[in-house]
């Protein structure tokens, strides 16, 4: 079966890859199908990725994957969540968005710097597909006080995985494939499709 990946995020794009590569499922670039951007104008992840996976499908007329993720923080009664990559305004870079949670953090003492990231995965067979495949992941850490490790993208840097004694960013790709967020709901959309015979 082809199907469009539905993300311009070069980070997620490369860890669906990786996690797919021992599967048969493969993935098209969005790039490849020229998919016009739309507006996340969903109040929930699941909002948002049905959004992204019907523009996609809509644009190429193929079944679509998309990826709304993010990483919500105890202390800041769960901000950044949904708007984790505009954070620091449309458009910012993820190292402004990284200082600018730093920022509304400080002075939070570790304990109560908790957090998780959340990945919601939204499988559309068609544009109009009335029963879109939805699976999640959520991965429990906290957020550092200085970023650490340079793998990854994102908040990484700043993801204490307390399991591992390290950042999101120190792990190699292997590892955090295993335990992250999208390794786990991309486990289980590949568990939900392979039936279908997709
Ligand atoms: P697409 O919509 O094109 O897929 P996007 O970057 O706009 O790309 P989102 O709206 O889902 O995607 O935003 C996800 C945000 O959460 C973004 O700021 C990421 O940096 C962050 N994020 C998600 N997964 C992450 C991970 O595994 N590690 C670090 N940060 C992550």
């Amino acid at each position: 079966t082809r199907i469009v990946l539905a993300s311009n995020n070069a980070g997620k794009v490369r860890e669906i890859n990786q996690l797919l590569a021992a599967s048969g499922l493969q993935v098209e670039p969005q790039r490849d199908h020229a998919i016009p951007e739309i507006e996340e104008t969903g109040l929930t992840f699941v909002e948002n990725a049905i959004l992204k996976a019907r523009n996609a499908a809509r644009h190429s007329g193929l079944p679509a994957i998309a990826d709304d993720s993010g990483i919500e923080v105890d202390a800041l009664q769960g901000a950044p969540g949904i708007r984790s990559a505009r954070y620091a305004g449309a458009g910012a870079s993820d190292a402004e968005n990284l200082a600018q949670l730093l920022q509304a953090l400080a002075g939070v003492a570790p304990e109560a710097r908790s957090a998780r990231f959340q990945c919601v995965l939204v499988y559309l067979r068609h544009a109009e597909d009335p029963t879109p495949v939805i699976c999640q992941g959520t991965w429990e850490g906290r957020v550092l006080e200085t970023p650490r490790g340079t793998n990854g993208f994102g908040y990484d840097p700043v993801f204490f995985v307390p399991e591992t004694g390290c950042s999101a960013a120190e792990l190699d790709a292997e590892t955090k494939n295993r335990l992250s967020h999208r390794g786990q709901a991309l486990r289980l959309l590949q568990a939900r499709l392979a039936p279908a015979g997709v």
